[in-house]
């Protein structure tokens, strides 16, 4: 804390929450901020920072006073040229924001879903079977927390055979973006116009089948739901949101039961707890550690006056473990409620896309459940830097199979 007079109530760090350091382990950060004050002024970004509950969740529901449009990252895009057009999403206040999210929502609500959890669990049992004929010993980021997600969304959205190696590469480009340009963002910069121009190209009507969720915006063009210059932006936010977040989230979960084997044991026992156990996952992990907003107006936060125009970074993984909120914040707790947590966000932005990630999550762990008695590490599994994604490169387990397949 240094001393500032002009902003005697806003501690002031010039700590670079985008270092490496810090994306392989933000904790201590988080706790570093959290206890500094209710507000902390970011002087390397000009930005203010909440790392406390109560007030990254005040933050996310008050789109009025804290709002997307200006980018949910670093860049400000009332200055700066985004590096691709907005999200109609993401990147979007009401009212613009609403037709896509409406159509959005009715094609990933539970109900549209149904259709595919039959898929999901055989092919999570598919799979499963196939990494287990391997030996008991794999990486289960690689061959489950990636492999997974591959195999049944890409499907789901009806992308054709060709290319989906680019999907984890551009999800992973993507949320690089969001931070300042480090020499993450600038490792993949010459990736950005190839893959931009791969996933554009599979956001055309003709390039989608005609029974996914690309095909549905669509149709929801046709009805005037959306306009024919919207729908494939809307395809383009499922491609961007929709692969590495999930990815990273089943890695979190997975993580959580190789170094909990007491949380595994009971996943076992009561398989239907595999949804709780994904969200308290997310709450644990947060796969989105970090988005900012920008301010609307001059806005108070605890006595400190935010700007007009300032960013504000918001520290969801912060605030999923804040002891304030939490009991025992960073224990993986299957008996705990994780709902409230924040690493879906919260408000009108909250993730249009939870029940696909539950879905995949609830078949891919269940899948895992009934054949694998006990799951380990073996080794020291490893982060991947991301300026926003608390992402994994490997998490090497040996498993011990329950023979028949049975939980019991
Ligand atoms: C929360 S992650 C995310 C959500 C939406 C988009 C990208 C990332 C998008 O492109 O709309």
């Amino acid at each position: 804390m240094t001393e500032a007079p002009e902003r005697a109530v806003v501690p002031a760090d010039d700590v670079d929450p985008f270092a490496h350091a810090v994306l392989l382990d933000p904790e201590p950060l988080h706790q570093a901020l959290r206890a500094a004050g209710p507000v902390v002024y970011l002087s390397r970004y000009d930005v203010y920072a909440l790392a406390r509950y109560e007030h990254v969740h005040a933050a996310l529901v008050d789109w009025q006073h804290f709002e997307s449009g200006a980018g949910v990252g670093l860049a400000d895009f009332r200055r700066e040229e985004p590096w691709r057009p907005p999200s109609l999403l993401l990147e979007a206040d009401p009212p613009r924001h609403d037709a896509p999210r409406r159509v959005l929502r009715e094609i990933l609500a539970p109900p549209a879903l149904r259709r595919l959890r039959a898929a999901w669990s055989t092919g999570a049992e598919e799979l499963v079977d196939q990494v287990l004929s391997n030996g008991p010993e794999f990486d289960a980021f690689t061959a489950l927390a990636e492999a997974f997600p591959l195999r049944v969304f890409p499907d789901a959205v009806g992308l054709g055979p060709d290319g989906r190696e680019n999907l984890l590469p551009y999800g992973n480009l993507a949320f690089n973006a969001f931070g300042p340009v480090n020499d993450l963002v600038r490792a993949d910069a010459h990736r950005v116009a190839e893959l931009s121009a791969w996933v554009n190209a599979q956001c055309a009507r003709e390039a989608l089948s005609e029974d996914g969720f690309g095909a549905r915006i669509w149709a929801a063009a046709d009805r005037g739901e959306l306009t024919y210059e919207q729908a494939p932006l809307v395809v383009r936010s499922l491609l961007t949101a929709g692969v590495d977040t999930t990815v990273h989230g089943l890695a979190a979960a997975l993580y959580g039961f190789a170094t909990h084997p007491d949380q595994w044991r009971r996943l076992r026992e009561r398989p239907e707890s595999a949804r709780v156990a994904f969200d308290e996952a997310v709450r644990w992990q947060s796969p989105v550690q970090t988005f900012f907003r920008t301010a609307t107006t001059d806005v108070t936060i605890a006595d400190t006056v935010i700007p007009a125009g300032t960013k504000i970074l918001m520290f969801l993984g912060s605030a999923n473990r804040d002891p304030a909120r939490w009991a025992e914040p960073d224990r993986f707790d299957l008996a705990r409620d994780p709902s409230g947590h924040v690493g879906f966000g919260m408000g009108i932005h909250q993730c249009v896309g939870q029940h696909v990630a539950r879905l995949e999550a609830e078949t891919l762990l269940t899948a895992l459940a009934r054949r694998v008695e006990r799951i380990e590490l073996t080794g020291t599994p490893r982060r991947h830097p991301n300026n926003t994604l608390r992402s994994w490169e490997s998490l090497p387990v040996r498993v011990r199979p329950s023979g028949n397949g049975d939980v019991h």
